[in-house]
């Protein structure tokens, strides 16, 4: 019988879509992935490149054991080991992932400061109260001073720790004591966000740190300068400048694009031309150059993480996560994708040629070659969105008969910063995460699992992400996500409260009816799994789980992953204490001592570590016997114990 291929996603919006553009003859990302095999070298981490004596491949001998004396030569030319070699590549992916955030960080910063200085009109401080608590927290003189004061103070504040050479990031303050003991005893408290990622570059260049063990010592220390500096310094500013995120009903899928609108699509990472253009958009002077070329409106939807970012804001549409990028495209609906950086495929524009579709790069750093150009001007904010949403327009007269916008599209409530889960566990006078513990304690939350990432061709898309989160609801963990993890299980109906009657177990259930939240919660876009980290914190500080994020019932996971910088964020995430599970390939593979450490030694180190499991059934599993093990250390498996002969019974009820 022949083997059965493979399924290219659950998604039915994106089957049809891959469909169309088979009969429309467009190249697209799951046809590129027919074509290219990934390297099992590299995919193993036994390619190193980084000098001209090379590249060296250093593959682990496979369906054999391998001799002393065979390991002893498996070296590239200068005599670097296996284990140096996968350690070197594995710091250089963190390098690259805190490089991104912590860049994205800074432009936050830059246009914070643009805010309070009065040099660019258009943004303003929209959360005061999250501006004065940041203050309190930095020490920032408050007293009658203007916001904008307090503001220049916060941003130069903030602005120096991308290059402080000394000391300690100021947000490691936020974590557990405990936590921030650990960091100090392992030598791995980053000093400044740039320095940490440059340092890495520098002792992984040939013939400098050779002792793999140093060497993810640094990546460590990088990672934290993402998780606790460049990623949680955007989330503060973007909250203040855009708005802290409160609950939001929207959309998501190809099927929010209107066939008798001009649709665009805003793709890539950073908010601030999001902002603007989901403004611009609503004006009428807009609506109506919209209406003299033909069109009923203008319709703008996200992608990606910009995508996350409009959405938990203002709820604007989502038109799908990562892989679904050139399918909006193959639509035939879409006059433009705007995109700034991160995440942006080039096949786009070749995509974008067989259709009417302009891609317009925005950013200076990320420009695309076939792309139309329209720099974004932060100081002239509105009139630079505006500018582009003109260009944007004019292409609707353009557009071809040949398209077909799927009607697949689902309700999803987004918005759940830590802030709001406060208030909406604690109620709005006594915001606290006590509730949410208590029912930890009782066992009606088994425990808290951070589900993020991407997606990635090499596996069934959204296929990990909800067959994973399906499996951690059912058993009663509650889910925090980010990212396009958490478009997939919007796409597939999670994150709607009537989704913890129909799939998660009776305690989660239980919560989420008299919360109403769904059962697994939008906390945006990637750069925002800071918040993930400050929700654990309090968790931690409002007692009865031990006192350090460690001690907690929770798990991580990134089930479908593919960017450097789920990498970045998986090593924040365990060197935070977390236990986190990656899905698809394991970069350190073709070393056995590499894999060992991050997967076993770092536990006792961090008290949290790294697992591999593609089978998302078994990640659950992990997680959840993970989660139990933190129960019992915590004396808390009792009451668990009684609810799941409960559910059990309930289940053997349901199959006669
Ligand atoms: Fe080969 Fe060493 Fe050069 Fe890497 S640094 S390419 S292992 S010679
Ligand atoms: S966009 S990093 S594919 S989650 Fe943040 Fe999605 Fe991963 Fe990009």
């Amino acid at each position: 019988m022949a083997e059965e291929k493979e399924a290219k996603s659950i998604d039915q919006a994106t089957v049809d879509m891959i469909e169309k553009a088979t009969q429309d003859g467009v190249r697209i990302v799951f046809e590129r992935a027919e074509a290219i095999k990934p390297c099992p070298i590299g995919a193993e981490g036994s390619c190193c490149s980084l000098c001209a004596m090379g590249p060296c491949r250093v593959p682990m001998p496979k369906g054999k054991e391998e001799t002393p004396e065979e390991k002893k030569k498996r070296t590239g030319v200068c005599g670097a080991t296996a284990e140096t070699i996968a350690a070197r590549y594995f710091t250089r992916k963190i390098a690259a992932g805190a490089a991104a955030h912590g860049d994205h960080g800074r432009r936050v910063v830059e246009a914070f400061l643009l805010a309070a200085r009065g040099e660019s009109a258009d943004f303003q401080v929209k959360d005061e109260q999250k501006l004065l608590q940041l203050a309190l927290d930095l020490g920032v003189e408050i007293g009658d001073r203007s916001n904008n004061e307090i503001a220049i103070d916060i941003g130069e504040k903030l602005m120096e720790e991308f290059g402080k050479q000394e000391g300690e990031l100021l947000f490691l303050k936020r974590a557990p004591l405990k936590r921030q003991e650990i960091w100090r005893k392992q030598g791995v408290a980053p000093r400044g966000i740039d320095r940490e990622v440059v340092e890495i570059m520098h002792r992984t260049h040939m013939g400098v740190d050779q002792d793999y063990q140093n060497l993810l010592r640094q990546g460590t220390r990088a990672a934290l300068a993402d998780g606790w500096g460049g990623s949680m310094i955007a989330t503060e500013l973007q909250d203040i400048l855009f708005g802290t995120p409160a609950p939001v009903l929207s959309q998501i899928n190809l099927g929010v694009l209107k066939e008798d609108e001009v649709n665009f699509i805003i793709h890539g990472h950073e908010p601030h031309l999001a902002e603007m253009l989901a403004v611009a958009a609503q004006d009428p002077e807009m609506i109506e150059y919209a209406k003299s070329k033909g069109a009923k409106g203008i319709n703008l939807a996200g992608m990606c993480c910009t995508a996350n970012e409009i959405l938990m804001r203002h709820g604007v549409p989502i038109a799908g996560n990562f892989l679904q990028q050139e399918l909006a495209i193959v639509t035939g609906a879409v006059e433009a994708m705007v995109v700034d950086v991160q995440c942006i495929m080039q096949g786009l524009t070749e995509v974008a040629s067989c259709y009417h579709t302009k891609i317009i790069t925005t950013d200076p750093r990320a420009r695309i070659e076939g792309a139309t150009h329209m720099e974004f001007d932060e100081r002239n904010a509105m009139a630079s969105a505006k500018a582009i949403l003109r260009a944007v327009i004019d292409n609707y007269p353009n557009r071809g008969k040949n398209v077909r916008i799927p009607s697949h599209k689902t309700d999803l409530i987004a918005g759940f910063s830590h802030e709001t889960i406060n208030y909406l566990l604690g109620g709005l006078f006594r915001a606290s995460y006590r509730p949410l513990n208590e029912n930890i304690i009782n066992g009606r939350i088994r425990g808290v699992a951070g589900v993020v990432g991407c997606n990635n061709v090499r596996v069934t898309h959204d296929d990990i992400h909800v067959t994973l989160v399906k499996e951690l609801i059912k058993n009663d963990v509650l889910v925090l996500e980010t990212g396009c993890a958490a478009m997939a299980c919007a796409k597939a109906g999670l994150m709607v409260p009537e989704a913890a009657k129909e799939y998660a177990g009776e305690g989660l259930a239980s919560v989420c009816e008299a919360v109403g939240i769904p059962p697994v919660l939008h906390l945006g876009a990637c750069i925002d799994n800071s918040r993930i980290l400050m929700a654990a914190t309090a968790m931690v500080k409002d007692g009865g789980l031990g006192d350090d994020i460690s001690d907690l019932p929770a798990a991580g996971a990134a089930p479908e992953w593919m960017s450097e910088k789920a990498i970045s964020i998986g090593e924040y995430f365990v060197a935070s204490g977390v236990y986190t599970v990656f899905g698809v390939n394991w970069p350190t593979i073709g070393s056995k001592e590499v894999t060992d450490y991050l997967f076993k030694d770092y536990e006792e180190k961090y008290g949290g570590m790294w697992a591999f499991e593609p089978d998302p059934l078994k990640m659950a599993q992990l997680m959840i016997a993970h989660i139990d093990k933190k129960r019992k250390a915590l004396g808390i498996d009792k009451a668990r114990e009684r609810i799941l002969y409960d559910m059990a019974m309930r289940r053997e009820l349901e199959a006669v």
